[in-house]
């Protein structure tokens, strides 16, 4: 696979400056194709993924215990999707992490623009994923962190406005990984392997982590664009603090577009493709989207939990061997994650991918 490139194959629009200049028609670069469209498919307006009360999984009593745990086992299997409330996150931290970054997006955009992303590294702030040239682009910008290893993470590449942001993103990240290893052991324990076992995978304690906050605006034409095409996540797990106020995220089940209701403070958990590897498809990731609306803006924090980018990941041997087959193929997370940098979010396609020849 080639590898990435300097700059951007186009110049780079800010969608944030198109939407505040008041255009009533979005310019063709945003328009998805027929099929690709909102409102070209039905979504079940009565379903919703599993919520889990994660604080039960320290109760005293012993079946409440094994009920949350089967819970998180039932979502991982027939959703890939779930929300977790009493998570151990601060509120108020929460709340904070979320105004930080409403707050930069709306700071001036020469302030923005000193921090302006390459797809070398993708660090900083950007208005497209992948380089294709002449690709149809989402209607979102975004700003794109390392949290961990900790060579990777850099102050300088982090926003300067708000004045707090690189303090509350630091807390944030360090309560996020707390949180993260939690779900690795009840997920390990699930798969019927040790509890350190998904950790372990990932590298022990030099796992990767990033950020993405995605900011996106209000649309004067929500049905012929996406704030972000339909994808998997390429890492491990995520765990989004969605918007408080405005919905938007969509997720596949079984052909429907099931669009979330987030519970107040909680966070949205899901299976990304490295789990699919490590668990032989047990879990599986699952696509999602967002949509966009004409009279909210909407802001995300999307936390990616994932593997150490050197090692190779392959589904566990337990597993195989229960099983019968491997259906995945060793590869680093670093050689992954090139594909989708360079294409791009595009459905399940990559994980795909990968499958063993038959
Ligand atoms: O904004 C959202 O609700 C989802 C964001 C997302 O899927 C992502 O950042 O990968």
């Amino acid at each position: 696979m080639s590898s990435i490139q300097q700059d951007w194959p186009e110049p780079i629009v800010r969608v944030q400056s198109l939407s505040d200049s008041g255009l009533g028609v979005i310019p063709e670069r945003y328009v998805k194709p027929l099929g690709d469209r909102p409102s070209m498919v039905s979504s079940a307006a009565d379903v919703d993924i599993p919520i889990i009360n994660l604080g039960e999984l320290y109760s005293d009593d012993d079946r409440v215990r094994a009920n949350t745990i089967s819970q998180i086992n039932h979502a991982c299997r027939d959703w890939g999707f779930f929300q977790v409330v009493n998570h151990g996150v601060s509120p108020e931290l929460m709340d904070r992490a979320r105004e930080a970054w409403r707050e930069f997006f709306h700071s001036p955009m020469d302030v923005k623009q000193k921090h302006a992303n390459l797809p070398t590294t993708y660090e900083g702030y950007g208005s497209r994923l992948g380089v294709k040239k002449g690709a149809i682009l989402d209607w979102s910008d975004y700003y794109f962190l390392h949290y961990l290893p900790c060579s990777l993470k850099d102050y300088n590449k982090w926003p300067l406005l708000p004045s707090d942001c690189r303090e509350v993103i630091d807390e944030y990240g360090k309560q996020l990984v707390i949180l993260a290893k939690k779900l690795m052991k009840v997920l390990s324990v699930n798969l019927g392997l040790s509890e350190e076992y998904l950790q372990n995978a990932f590298g022990g304690e030099n796992i990767g982590a990033c950020l993405r906050v995605n900011f996106y605006p209000k649309c004067p034409q929500p049905d012929l664009t996406l704030g972000l095409s339909s994808h998997s996540d390429p890492g491990g797990m995520t765990l989004l603090l969605p918007d408080n106020h405005v919905p938007g995220l969509q997720v596949r089940k079984d052909g429907n577009w099931i669009t979330v209701k987030p519970a107040r403070h909680a966070f949205i958990v899901n299976i990304g493709d490295q789990i699919q590897v490590l668990s032989n498809a047990i879990y599986k990731s699952v696509e999602h989207r967002v949509i966009v609306n004409p009279s909210e803006e909407r802001v995300s924090l999307a936390f990616f939990y994932n593997p150490k980018s050197d090692i190779p990941i392959k589904p566990a041997e337990d597993l195989v061997t229960r099983e019968g087959a491997s259906l995945y193929q060793p590869m680093t997370f670093d050689e992954y994650r090139l594909f989708i940098r360079l294409r791009g979010p595009c459905g399940k396609s990559q994980v795909e991918s990968l499958k063993s020849p038959r």
